[in-house]
């Protein structure tokens, strides 16, 4: 995993933190100087590290202990809710058709990445166009070419061309039915006047939804001056933070870059095209600390208290789990995200079978497909909502024509009521997560043993 010695440090403190008896002044400070030293290692601006490590403390010997919790998860969720401060706030992305340009520095990984993004749409069923944008460098073209080959998105450049206005305009034009056109410019040693006219330039022309900056985290601290230059001379998007997976420094990246104010979208943890990930960061921070994304869980449980009755979770822990218990709770979510949020939180807990399990793609698309499966459900008869395994061959045919859908619409329908199933049966299998999520759907605070949890 990315920033492993910083999550061992972070996690051993936590489990200090478990395993005492008794939180006293003499605990908290001891696990205030191992955050101190975890931080700075993982190249944490010094004085951002002293600002958390305080208030954790100044927090820890003031703050009352509220009623639903403990000693011991107070002081947890305090340096939780610190530690979430230096990742910054997350922006919200939607995927849908776009032009995205990348920009940055030499090497810092910008083809890569364009690859990577144009991967992560086409796994969403978009279809993706790389544009060779950088006219400098020799053996650009090439690259890219190689890359979209890779992924299987289509590729336009114009081989010896130096204009790259020129190849934009065109192959923005060639390609204007595609969703998604990546642009991948061409960098600079440092931002002078030639790459900021460029990127100006081209962001004239092409009118992007998004310009991701690029950077790589082995660079440290210095990520967040680059991030806050770009910012100045191009409007930045999202920054994309590479290499986080071969550098100790990316706390150093990751922090400096949010204390800009540039929202953090993507990652990448590899060489690899499959190596990256969307950021969010309470969801990366609770995976660093290996306590289950329980910030999502915790706010995701309240609204789930609110929209759904006892009785679903009652049945979803029990065994029964139809496609009319998951048309229910459907039915009473009609908050959006609420689901994927739920399940979303529990993976660490489950020991990350249930992440494995669930497909990110899954779970994005699942608010678009609820109004469509909703439909599709309604043309079933009720004996068919309780034995979905039995809906075959010409019910098939006669649900999706009865619905307005296609027989894959329906099809898809059963695939993820299996999926889910599935999860709810593995959620099932361990007590442990069952009895967390009851409490939680109680009211009380924090789940009481983290540490075992992460096992
Ligand atoms: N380990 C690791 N390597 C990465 C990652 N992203 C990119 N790289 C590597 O970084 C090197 C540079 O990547 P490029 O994509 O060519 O960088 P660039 O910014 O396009 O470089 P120029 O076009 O020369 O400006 C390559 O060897 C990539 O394999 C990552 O997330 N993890
Ligand atoms: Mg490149």
């Amino acid at each position: 995993m990315v920033l492993d010695s910083l999550a061992k440090s972070l996690r051993e403190a936590l489990k200090k933190i478990n395993r005492s008896s008794l939180v006293d002044d003499r605990l908290v400070e001891e696990i205030v100087k191992e955050m101190q030293r975890a931080l700075l290692m993982a190249d944490v601006d010094v004085s951002l590290t002293l600002n958390i490590t305080n208030n954790v403390e100044k927090r820890a010997k003031e703050e009352p202990v509220p009623k639903n919790s403990n000693p011991r998860n107070h002081l947890i969720k305090i340096i939780y809710e610190e530690l979430l401060r230096i990742l910054g706030k997350p922006r919200e992305f939607h995927i849908k058709p776009a032009t995205l340009m990348l920009v940055g520095l030499y090497g810092q990984g910008k083809t890569t990445s364009a690859g990577k993004i144009a991967k992560f749409y086409m796994k969403h069923g978009y279809k993706v166009v790389l544009i060779a944008a950088d006219t400098q460098r020799v053996g650009a073209y090439e690259q890219l070419e190689q890359v979209s080959t890779s992924v299987g998105a289509s590729f336009f450049g114009i081989y010896g061309e130096k204009d790259s206005r020129k190849v934009v305009k065109e192959g923005l034009e060639k390609f204007k039915d595609w969703d998604v056109k990546i642009i991948d410019t061409s960098g600079r040693n440092a931002i002078d006047s030639s790459l900021t006219k460029e990127i100006t330039d081209i962001n004239g022309i092409a009118k992007p939804d998004e310009v991701v900056l690029i950077l790589d985290a082995t660079i440290g601290q210095q990520a967040g001056k680059q991030a806050k230059a770009f910012n100045e001379s191009v409007r930045i998007t999202g920054v994309y933070i590479t290499k986080l997976d071969g550098t100790a420094k990316g706390g150093g990246a990751l922090s400096a870059v949010a204390a800009t104010g540039a929202p953090i979208l993507f990652i990448g943890t590899g060489e690899h095209m499959e190596d990256m990930e969307y950021f969010n960061p309470a969801r990366f921070l609770s995976r660093l600390l290996g306590m289950g994304d329980f910030e999502t869980l915790m706010a995701a449980a309240k609204e789930f208290q609110n929209e759904i009755d006892e009785n679903s979770i009652e049945k979803m822990s029990q065994g029964k789990f139809t496609l009319k218990e998951m048309y229910d709770i459907w039915d009473q979510m009609n908050k959006p995200g609420l689901f994927k949020k739920l399940f979303d939180s529990l993976p660490m807990a489950a020991g990350g079978a249930v992440r494995k399990d669930a497909d990110d793609q899954f779970f994005d698309e699942s608010e678009n497909k609820l109004k469509k499966y909703k439909v599709i459900m309604d043309s079933m008869t009720y004996w068919e909502m309780e034995n979905p395994d039995e809906i075959k061959g010409s019910r098939v045919e006669r649900i999706a024509s009865g619905s307005g859908y296609n027989t894959t619409d329906v099809k898809n329908l059963l695939k993820d009521y299996k999926r889910v199933k599935d999860m709810v049966k593995n959620i099932r299998g361990n007590r442990k997560i069952l009895s967390m999520m009851k409490k939680q759907f109680k009211g009380a605070n924090l789940p009481e043993d983290l540490s075992n949890l992460s096992q």
